[in-house]
C-alpha cells in the first residue's frame, strides 16, 4: 500500500503554513483526506489542528532554555532529536492508506535547506521502500515580492535549486503571495520570472539610479579586490550574473503561481502535486452513492 505526501518548504514567512491550511480546506471541500504533520517546533498558531505535531515530541523553548541555544541552534537540535526518535513518525503514519495526502509543514530556517544534511536523511527515511514508502514531493515556496528585487529573486531561486538538488524527490517551485504583486507587473514581464531569465539583470531597475549618476558597471571586468568596483556595486552584480548563469545552465527552476486566498490557484497547485506523486493512479474507483436505487433495495 503506497502513501502519498508533500513537504512544504521555504524561508520563514513565505506562507508555508497558510498554504498547508488552504490545501487542507481545498482537499476537504473535494472530499479528500489530509493528514497534517507540523514539523516546525516553533510554530504557534494553526488554522487546522495538526494530526501530528513535533511540539508533542520536543519543545524548542525547552531546548533553548536548557541547552542555552538560540532559535536556529534550537531548531537544529529539535531535528536531530526527531531523527533519533523516528518512531514518532512511523507510529502515526504507518497505518495511513493511499487515500491520504500527508502534508508536512516545515520550519523556515534556511540552514535546514542548505547547510546541514538532516533533511535529505529525513526524506530518505520517509520514502524508503519497504518502510513508510511515502511517494513524496517537495513544494518549495519563494515569496513573489522577491521579483521586485532581482538580486533577491536570483538568490532565492538559487536556494530553491539547492534544496532541489539536495533532496532528490520530485520538486515544485512556487511563487507564493502572488496577490501582492499582481498589479505591479505586466504579464509579459512576469514570464521572465516564471522561468528565470538571466537577462533580467541587464535591465535591472536598481541600476537606473547608478546610470543616471554616470556610473557604468561592467560586471565581467569587476575585480572583487578592487575597492571602487566593490563600492559601485560592480562585484555584487558580477556575483548575481554568476548565480543567474548557474540557474540557466542547470535549467531546472521554474515557478508555479500561488495565492493561498484564491482557491483556484490552490487547486491548480494540488493538481501538480497529484501529478508528480502519481496520486490518482493508485486510487480505487469509488462507488457513487445513488439514493434513488438505494431506496429500491
Ligand atoms: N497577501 C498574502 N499574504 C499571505 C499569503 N500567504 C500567507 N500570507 C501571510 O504571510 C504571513 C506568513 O505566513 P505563514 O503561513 O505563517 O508563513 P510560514 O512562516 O512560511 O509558515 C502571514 O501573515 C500570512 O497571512 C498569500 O497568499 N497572500
Ligand atoms: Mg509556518
Amino acid at each position: 500500500m503506497s502513501k502519498y505526501g508533500v513537504m512544504v518548504m521555504g524561508p520563514a514567512g513565505v506562507g508555508k503554513s497558510t498554504f498547508c491550511a488552504a490545501l487542507i480546506t481545498h482537499l476537504q471541500l473535494n472530499r479528500r483526506s489530509a493528514f497534517y504533520v507540523n514539523l516546525d517546533p516553533a510554530a504557534e498558531h494553526f488554522e487546522h489542528q495538526p494530526d501530528l505535531d513535533i511540539r508533542d515530541l520536543i519543545s524548542v523553548d525547552d531546548v533553548m532554555d536548557e541547552l542555552k541555544l538560540g532559535p536556529n541552534g534550537g531548531l537544529i537540535y529539535c531535528f536531530e532529536f526527531l531523527m533519533e526518535n523516528l518512531d514518532f513518525l512511523t507510529e502515526a503514519l504507518d497505518s495511513l492508506t493511499e487515500e491520504y495526502l500527508i502534508i508536512f509543514d516545515m520550519p523556515g530556517q534556511v540552514e535546514l535547506y542548505t547547510h546541514i544534511p538532516i533533511l535529505p536523511r529525513l526524506v530518505k527515511f520517509l520514502t524508503q521502500p519497504g518502510a513508510l514508502d511515502i511517494r513524496l514531493c517537495a513544494a518549495y515556496l519563494l515569496e513573489a515580492t522577491f521579483v521586485l528585487d532581482r538580486a533577491k529573486y536570483f538568490a532565492g531561486s538559487l536556494s530553491a535549486m539547492s534544496a532541489m538538488l539536495m533532496l532528490e524527490v520530485p520538486h515544485l517551485n512556487i511563487l507564493s503571495k502572488m496577490d501582492l504583486i499582481k498589479d505591479q507587473l505586466r504579464k509579459k514581464d512576469l514570464k521572465r520570472f516564471i522561468t528565470p531569465d538571466p537577462s533580467l539583470l541587464d535591465d535591472d531597475p536598481a541600476d537606473a539610479g547608478r546610470k543616471r549618476a554616470g556610473v557604468t558597471i561592467d560586471p565581467h571586468s569587476a575585480d572583487p579586490k578592487d575597492k571602487d568596483a566593490l563600492m559601485s556595486g560592480a562585484t555584487f552584480k558580477r556575483l548575481n550574473s554568476a548565480v543567474a548563469g548557474l540557474l540557466e545552465t542547470f535549467g531546472m527552476v521554474s515557478y508555479l503561481k500561488l495565492s493561498s486566498n484564491d482557491e483556484e490557484s490552490v487547486g491548480a497547485i494540488l493538481s501538480y502535486i497529484d501529478d508528480v506523486i502519481q496520486f490518482h493512479e493508485a486510487q480505487e474507483p469509488k462507488e457513487i452513492p445513488d439514493p434513488e436505487y438505494e431506496d429500491d433495495v
